[in-house]
């Protein structure tokens, strides 16, 4: 079962949206869909963690290898895992999800449709999952347009305060894109300074499984060390609206890599073969 987004329940999202810069939707996805997408990222994942080199297996890679914890670890485990809208035809798919895309186009749409600009796999296992600093996602996208990038966070396994739901700094949407620093060994790893970060009170944004949440892409935000004994996996989308350009990046950005979702999208069907990955680069 999906969610049916009656013209009110758009109208209620959306003002959550506008006025604190994020707003979490059940039921986007039904088990089906989360358990073939958790089927894709396996088969991804397996073929993936094979072909990188030790730069890559330094980023992607989860530093930590302590997987007593994590049932279906059976190797090196996974941090995250980029673009795979780009490169599974599964997750380009699910980007064009009709009830998920008529939220994306209530908050960022100009009637010519939306692409998805970069998309991320998290993984975050079971008590080794690490930490994501606050960070803005315009502040790595660098667009014209402050209001034309959104985020859709689609929950594989129930996010909680245990095993690192986002948090989000309510109204920051509302505020300007702020100065980010990078650690000296993390060069992408770009955050907002501590000052500022400090100062900004952040609230905790539980997602039950397949539930989705929505943030703006000035809204601050980060997620917690998975302090539990279960997965966080999550695909966030970024989207993007076609009066939008990236004019100002933090990292080079690849705009061949943007994916339009089509207007008439086909339905959700299994896994795809991929391509290879390039290394990592945005939020
Ligand atoms: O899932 C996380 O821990 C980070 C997600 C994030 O930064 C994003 O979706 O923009």
């Amino acid at each position: 079962m999906t969610t049916t987004n009656t013209p009110s329940s758009l109208t209620q999202y959306l003002d959550t949206y506008r006025r604190i810069g994020h707003v979490t939707v059940p039921n986007i996805f039904d088990d089906d869909i989360i358990n073939a997408a958790l089927d894709d990222i396996k088969i991804w994942s397996r073929q993936q963690i094979e072909q990188m080199d030790q730069k890559q297996r330094d980023w992607y890679l989860e530093r930590q290898q302590n997987t007593d914890d994590a049932d279906d670890a059976d190797g090196p485990v996974l941090r995250k895992l980029d673009d795979p809208v780009y490169h599974r035809a599964f997750f380009k798919n699910l980007a064009a999800h009709k009830p998920l895309i008529d939220i994306v186009e209530s908050m960022i749409g100009t009637g010519e449709g939306v692409s998805v600009c970069f998309s991320q796999v998290f993984f975050k296992p079971p008590s080794i999952g690490g930490p994501k600093p606050v960070h803005q996602d315009n502040f790595y996208f660098g667009p014209n347009h402050i209001d034309g990038v959104v985020t859709a966070w689609v929950a594989l396994d129930a996010a909680t305060i245990e095993n690192g739901c986002l948090y989000y700094g309510d109204t920051t949407n509302l505020g300007p894109i702020v100065e980010h620093i990078a650690p000296p060994d993390e060069p992408y790893n770009l955050q907002v300074a501590p000052d500022i970060a400090s100062q900004t009170p952040m609230t905790p944004a539980p997602v039950p499984r397949g539930g989705v949440s929505f943030h703006h892409g000035n809204t601050f935000h980060q997620s917690s060390d998975n302090r539990s004994k279960h997965w966080r996996r999550a695909v966030a989308l970024h989207y993007v609206n076609h009066n939008t350009r990236f004019t100002n990046p933090a990292l080079p950005y690849d705009h061949t890599k943007l994916v339009p979702t089509p207007p008439s999208p086909p339905p959700l069907s299994p896994a795809t073969p991929a391509t290879p990955a390039t290394p990592a680069t945005f939020p």
